[in-house]
């Protein structure tokens, strides 16, 4: 399995495995690589997105202030490790007026598409919904409510693909992943249903798309997490799915476990206990080395890796798909 319609990536933050380590996914041993309080006024940076660009990074971080609301800051850092996070929010301009001021915007994604570069994130209008922006904002792409809207990296048969899990106003207990197509960003329609939660009870709760989905030979990669409701709430843990290079509808394999679950400190103290929530995947095409960046107990960022050719071959062993 190799990783196609990528460039290499100069600088990719990397470690190797610990000798220690028996897993597919494995985490920085610096982590939390951004603090809870990376600047006045701010009181945690999570579920960010992060993307190569020339020999350094681009960061859109969703930064959480002290009245708890969530805005997107744009960060900048030259190993992806270390980052300077612009302290003014990202102002938003070009959308229409009726959409153009909300309460909250959160949980973005970056996907370079068409050599421009798009960010989505959960946009509040009368509830959650996917905001699309480019160097413009452009329409919301779906109806509240709705969350975690993830762009393809490139068209299939002309059409802009999202994956996106129509959700509640709330916490949502529930939750499956959709594929829709447009022809424009702006109409959306084809809606096909791609997974759903159920079987093991780590994902039993709700399942929703990671970061832009990894194109390989063998099909898309796409990291996800799942949600299981216990005693004390949900616990977020991330695995994996291959879905099909023509029809991303279709799933090829599952994981049946977690590729990674909340087990460190930072993961498991923190603002909402217990969530591993994977937003952005940077891939080195050449070595099919990933580093992927994820939201820690929605209160820090934390980075974690793997290899493409080993995330397939768990991928192939525990998968079950349903
Ligand atoms: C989801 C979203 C995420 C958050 C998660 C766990 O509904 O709000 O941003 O990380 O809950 O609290």
């Amino acid at each position: 399995m190799a990783i196609v319609n990528a460039a290499a990536v100069k600088n990719l933050p990397w470690e190797e495995r610990p000798a220690e380590c028996p897993d597919v996914v494995w985490r920085y041993s610096g982590n939390p690589i951004i603090p809870r309080y990376p600047f006045p006024g701010a009181q945690g940076v999570y579920n960010s997105a992060a993307i190569a660009y020339g020999d350094a990074f681009i960061g859109v971080m969703r930064v959480e202030y002290r009245d708890s609301m969530p805005r997107l800051h744009v960060a900048r850092s030259r190993d992806g490790i270390h980052w300077d996070i612009e302290q003014e929010k990202i102002v938003m301009t070009g959308a229409d007026a009726e959409i153009a001021r909300p309460a909250y915007t959160y949980d973005p994604r970056v996907c370079r598409l068409d050599d421009q570069y798009y960010v989505t994130w959960c946009n509040d209008y009368h509830g959650p919904t996917i905001g699309i922006a480019r160097f413009e904002q452009l329409e919301n792409a779906f109806l509240p409510y709705n969350r975690n809207g993830v762009l393809f990296p490139r068209k299939l048969r002309g059409r802009y693909l999202m994956l996106s899990r129509p959700s509640d106003n709330g916490h949502t207990p529930f939750g499956d992943i959709y594929v829709s197509e447009s022809p424009d960003l702006v109409h959306w329609g084809r809606h096909r249903w791609v997974m759903g939660r159920g079987g093991q009870w780590w994902q039993s709760t709700k399942v929703d798309a990671g970061p832009i989905p990894v194109e390989t030979t063998e099909g898309w990669l796409l990291f996800y997490h799942g949600v299981i409701t216990n005693c004390n709430g949900f616990v977020y843990s991330m695995g994996a799915a291959l879905l099909d290079l023509d029809d991303p509808a279709k799933v090829i394999y599952r994981t049946n476990e977690y590729l990674a679950s909340p087990s460190a400190p930072y993961e498991t103290v923190g603002f909402v206990p217990n969530v591993f929530f994977p937003c952005a995947a940077i891939a080195d095409a050449p070595t099919g080395r990933i580093a992927l960046y994820y939201g820690a107990a929605d209160t820090c960022t934390a980075l974690c890796f793997c290899r493409v050719d080993e995330v397939l071959a768990f991928l192939k062993a525990h998968s079950t798909v349903f």
